[in-house]
């Protein structure tokens, strides 16, 4: 079977979570990288399905939302929870943290210059959440006590949070210690050390 191929631009963005994914648990996928001008064409983008990246295709399945892709994924590697239960709390983590990446998003792609101070101010009020409930989690992840798709989602996140204000975790050390125990998974370290991870910008506007 064709090994799967994920389609994205050159950025870190919404692909680098399926990246980890795809890494840690030594899925076989190519990586297509379409450039901003090779999109700005038109042709590619009038044949996604809702006219956006990623677009991740597995066999004969074709997937855009990036949600979609990080679910497909778990669903076939075994990071999905245990049962039913684990399922819909691993979902609803995954939805909250969705809802703070499309705040992260508005922030940088529609008000960098006037709102990245607000944002910043505002995150430690976001994060003590996620804080509240790994400090309640022996296990170290989300929901249960194996590795979830929300986690390596959250790790993202968090570590494009780093990025942006190097002290945003200094008050959240279930976060902080999270962040290291992920991060230092020898697929999860190698790949974000990697040219693959380090070398792409996080955004497309070059805001970070
Ligand atoms: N809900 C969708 C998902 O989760 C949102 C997808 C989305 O916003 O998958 N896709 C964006 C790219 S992600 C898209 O396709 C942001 C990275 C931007 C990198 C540079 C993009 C340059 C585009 C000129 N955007 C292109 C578009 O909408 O035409």
């Amino acid at each position: 079977m064709a090994p799967i191929e994920l389609t994205y631009f050159p950025v870190r963005g919404r692909g680098n979570a399926m990246k980890l994914i795809m890494y840690d648990q030594g899925v076989e996928w190519t990586d297509k990288v379409v450039t901003i001008e090779e999109w700005m064409k038109g042709d590619l983008k009038k044949t996604c399905l809702f006219g956006q990246l990623p677009k991740l295709k597995d066999g004969d399945l074709v997937l855009y939302q990036s949600n979609a892709i990080l679910r497909h994924l778990a669903r076939k590697h075994g990071l999905y929870g245990k049962d039913g239960k684990e399922a819909a709390l691993i979902d609803m983590m995954n939805d909250s943290i969705e809802d703070l990446r499309v705040k992260y998003l508005r922030m940088i792609y529609q008000e960098y210059e006037t709102g990245k101070e607000k944002y910043i101010k505002e995150l430690p009020g976001h994060l003590c959440y996620f804080e509240a409930i790994l400090a309640k989690c022996p296990s170290g992840f989300l929901v249960g006590d194996k590795i979830s798709f929300a986690d390596y989602n959250l790790y993202d996140f968090l570590v494009v949070q780093k990025i942006l204000c190097c002290k945003c975790l200094d008050n959240f050390p279930s976060l902080k210690g999270y962040v290291d125990k992920i991060g230092s998974r020898p697929k999860v370290k190698a790949f974000m050390e990697s040219d693959s991870c380090t070398k792409l910008p996080v955004n497309g506007n070059g805001k970070q």
